[in-house]
This record gives C-alpha cells, structure tokens and sequence, in this order.
C-alpha cells in the first residue's frame, strides 16, 4: 500500500516537473544556454526542497495553485544552479551528477557557469512572475536570497572548501552544515509557511523542524557517500580516496554518524508532535522523515 508522502508525490511530481520544463522552454534567450539548463534540471533528483514547500502547503490546507507551483519550482532552479557550481573542476570537479554527465562535462566550464547563472537569476524571475501579493513575493524573494547567498548557502561552501584537508570540530562542521544545506531547506520550509499564512508561533516551531530535518539530510548524505563508496571497493572509484572529507562518518565513526541521525530524527518529530497541536496535519513531513529513518543502507 502507498504510503501518503507517496500518494501526495504522485500527484505533484509530474505537475512540478512539467512546469520546470515549460518555464524554461519559454523563457526568452540563447539556444546553448537554455539547452544546458534544460539538462540538469529536466535530469531528475529528488525534488526534496520544492516538494517540502508543497507539502506545508497541502498539510496547512493551502490550496496548491500555480503560484505555489512557481515558488517550488524557482527553488529547484536555484538549487540545480548550486549543484552545477558545485561540480566544477575548481570545485568539487565531478564527472557525473543525477546520473548523467555534469554540465561542464557535456557542455564545457563556461556555459555551465553561466548556465548555473542564468538558474540562480531566474529563480528570482519565476517568483516575480506569480499573482502572489507584491508584499509575498518581496518576502520570499529576500529570504531565498538570504538563504542562498552570503549569509546560507554561499558561504558553507566556502567553509567546506577552506576545511578540506583540515580536521574540523562537530561545532564547525555542523555550522558549515547549516549553512550549505540547511539553509535552502530552511528557506522550504519558511516559503512553505508564507505561502499558507501561518502564525509566527507556526513557522518558529516550523523553523525548528526544518533544522532537525537539514541535518538529518545532510548526516544521511554523509553516510550513504561511505557506505557506496565502500560498496564500490574493488571497482575503479573516480574520486581520490586520499583527500580528507569533513563528513559526520569521518568525524565520529559510522556509529556514531547513525546516532546523529537518530537524535536529529527525533528531534524533528517532536517539532511536528507541536506543529500538530498547533492544528496543522504532519503527515506528509512525518513522511519525509521516514525516509532517512528508513536508511536501506
Ligand atoms: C556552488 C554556491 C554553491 C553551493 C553548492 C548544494 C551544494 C552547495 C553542494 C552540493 C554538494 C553536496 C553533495 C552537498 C550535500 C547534500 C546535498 C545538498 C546533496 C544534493 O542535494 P539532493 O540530494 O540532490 O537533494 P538532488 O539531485 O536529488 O536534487
């Protein structure tokens, strides 16, 4: 039987992922540079951070109209844009992302920085093109801003790449943590919130799941790049083994990792036992959190 985070993403999925192609489709601009923006977001992943909007949305009773669409949508632009700069040679240099070739590796580093350039700037663009009160649209557009630039995103990659090959303490890697992931999905689940007119008391408790729920992300990350990685021992692994990783296993043991896991688990669930008391549903986001807790690794 289906579970209801399954259910709710099959009724989604298809609809956000149809919008995204056509938002880009449309879009006035050079036929190169659509086509390479076109790759990596029609190429899949998981859409956990627009999906996380739509479900607010759906457990607040918030009707999901087109402009909820948009705003998930420009979300998965943003992040896609994050993942291209990411795999840059002068980056993390990989050679394949969402199960295809990079867009670096298909496209060459120039279009796929400007690729990544033209994703970020027409999140915004895709926001600015709702029906959503001038004030909505204002408030979203500064938070994703803040969540993904200087102050979030931004600067946890800078972190991690000032940490590489240095040993850093829980408290900086959890910092820079927050700031790499956690503040995208942050930024989810405050949008989400926006988007359904919640109270302040909603989206601080709101606020404090989606903490939880980032660094559950991110341990389960770390530990399933070991446990491939080790499941790959004996074939040819691309990356060099030798290079120190700032990862949870690495800091404290795959034990250890698992026990992050588990308290950060928790911790979001007894987020949502309070959002539930405060009359929303959780059962989407309880959903979520399933998956991590699941862990078939
Ligand atoms: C280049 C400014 C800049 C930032 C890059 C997002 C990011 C920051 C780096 C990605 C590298 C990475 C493996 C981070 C750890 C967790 C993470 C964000 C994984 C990728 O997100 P998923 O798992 O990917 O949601 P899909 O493909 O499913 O969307």
């Amino acid at each position: 039987m289906k579970s209801e985070l399954e259910r709710f993403q099959l009724q989604h999925l298809s609809v956000l992922n149809d919008y995204l192609e056509s938002y880009l489709s449309n879009l006035n601009g050079e036929r190169t540079l659509k086509d390479a923006m076109l790759y990596s977001v029609s190429a899949g992943g998981k859409r956990i951070r627009p999906m996380l909007i739509l479900a607010i949305c759906c457990e607040s009773r918030r009707k999901i109209d087109k402009d909820v669409y948009a705003v998930a949508a420009s979300l998965e632009l943003l992040h896609t844009y994050s993942l291209i700069h990411d795999d840059l040679p002068e980056m993390d240099n990989d050679d394949l992302r969402r199960g295809q070739l990079t867009n670096h590796k298909k496209f060459g580093q120039a279009i796929a920085v400007l690729a990544g350039d033209g994703l970020l700037t027409t999140a915004f663009e895709c926001i600015g093109k709702t029906n959503l009160d001038d004030s909505i649209k204002a408030t979203l557009m500064s938070a994703l801003a803040k969540a993904a630039g200087p102050q979030g995103m931004v600067s946890g990659q800078v972190a991690d790449i000032q940490g590489e090959n240095k040993q850093l303490t829980l408290a900086q890697l959890q910092e820079l943590h927050q700031c790499k992931t956690g503040a995208l999905i942050d930024y989810s689940c405050y949008a989400g919130g926006v988007l359904s007119a919640l109270s302040a008391a909603q989206q601080a408790e709101l606020h404090q799941f989606a903490m939880s729920f980032g660094l559950a992300f991110q341990i389960y990350d770390d530990i399933l790049d070991v446990v491939s990685t080790e499941k790959q021992m004996g074939k040819a692994v691309h990356k060099d083994q030798s290079e120190h990783k700032n990862t949870y296993p690495e800091l404290m043991g795959l034990d250890g990792a698992y026990r992050q896991l588990d308290a950060a688990i928790l911790k979001a669930q007894a987020s949502l036992d309070i959002l539930e008391k405060m009359g929303m549903k959780t059962e989407l986001l309880s959903g979520f959190l399933d998956y991590f807790a699941r862990r078939k690794i």
